[in-house]
């Protein structure tokens, strides 16, 4: 895995043991390396504290790219032409490639892929709650590209800068590969919007039920959020998500002129004394209840990731076996 330092653990043994009463010298290396702004690497000591958060939002992050693979997936058969088939098959590729360059990270600090996996199928680790949506029509895939990429690449581009250097490593490459995201769905509704009287009111129709959820994907507000200010001090976060969410919205407003849409909230108005556009209130309600398990496509995404886990099986089965029968004629040659 490229991402990652040489010594992953061992994934047959047990996560090393890191109490959080350390040795003070650990620790006060650790905060040395934090406050210089350095990396912390796989081998090094950190608390178990920063360990279980790492763990948390990374596994939760490789799980959004592969469940984030399946509203976009559902279209690929039925794109409008063999030039947007191919760029759909690409960018739902590159979301698995995403995983697994996240589930490698997750993987340095001691998890095992397969716990993780487990986590997800059973409702135990949350997933972004923006891929419980349907994407009701060929406008949705560019909005999910324009959009919910665009929110994805405000969200990711300071985790380039994380504090842990397997997790900062994986974010370069994936915001790379964003950003053609970002690009190949706002010129897919350009397209559009250039087209038909009927083109155009699938863009706007698009837009007015996706905008909203791209808001909350950023996550609760700061005065809610449990973990922002911890993960903040330890250089995970380098954003706080409010302040992220308005970099979005300030971003995305003229965007949305260009392309000649309307962002469906009344109250999203210029402030000349705060520098940045108001917006109306998020349905927060709706983000927990989501999060909870009850948003229109939860039950139906877990039941296609599960069965395609299981689909998986037998190509598992014979990976690990070839490994096996390598390692033994391995060790056979070398006595
Ligand atoms: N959805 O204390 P908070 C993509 C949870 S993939 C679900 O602020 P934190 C793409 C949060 O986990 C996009 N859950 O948490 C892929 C926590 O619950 P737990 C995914 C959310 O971690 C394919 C609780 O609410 N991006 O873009 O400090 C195709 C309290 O929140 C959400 C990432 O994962 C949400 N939207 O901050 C196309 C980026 N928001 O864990 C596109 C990495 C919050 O205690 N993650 N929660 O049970 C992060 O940056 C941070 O984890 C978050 C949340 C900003 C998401």
């Amino acid at each position: 895995m490229y991402t990652q330092a040489m010594d992953i653990p061992d994934p047959a043994q047990p996560a090393p043991a890191t109490p959080d009463l350390a040795d003070p010298a650990q620790l006060a290396r650790f905060e040395a390396v934090l406050s210089g702004g350095g990396r912390i690497e796989a081998q090094d000591w950190m608390p178990a504290a920063y360990r279980k958060t790492l763990l948390r939002q990374i596994s939760q992050h490789a799980h959004s790219e592969i469940v984030g693979m399946l509203p976009e997936g559902n279209w690929i058969s039925r794109a409008p032409s063999l030039k947007r088939k191919a760029i759909l098959i690409a960018k739902v590729q590159d979301e698995g490639g995403h995983g697994l360059y996240l589930y490698g990270a997750a993987e340095t600090l001691g998890a095992r892929r397969a716990d993780l996996i487990d986590a997800l199928l059973a409702g135990r680790a949350k997933y972004s709650s923006i891929f419980n949506y349907p994407t009701l029509g060929w406008a949705d895939v560019g909005v999910i590209g324009w959009l919910v990429d665009g929110a994805a690449i405000m969200n990711q581009i300071p985790l380039c800068r994380c504090s842990y250097g397997p997790y900062a490593r994986a974010m370069i490459r994936i915001c790379k590969e964003e950003s053609f995201h970002q690009r190949q769905g706002y010129e897919a509704l350009l397209v559009m919007m250039r087209g038909t009287g009927a083109q155009r009111r699938m863009v706007q129709d698009a837009v007015d039920r996706w905008w909203w959820k791209c808001l909350a994907m950023f996550g609760p507000p700061d005065a809610d959020s449990e973990h922002g200010a911890q993960s903040m001090r330890w250089g995970i976060k380098r954003m706080g998500n409010d302040e992220l969410r308005q970099k979005f919205i300030d971003a995305t407003v003229p965007q949305a002129q260009i392309l000649g849409v309307t962002l469906p909230d009344p109250q999203l108005k210029w402030n000349d004394e705060r520098g940045h556009y108001d917006h109306g209130p998020i349905d927060w309600e709706e983000f927990r209840s989501t999060l909870a398990g009850d948003g229109p496509c939860n039950r139906e995404r877990i039941a296609t990731r599960a069965e395609a886990h299981e689909n998986g099986r037998w190509v598992r089965e014979a990976a690990l076996a070839h490994a096996r029968k390598q390692q033994q004629r391995a060790q056979g040659a070398g006595t």
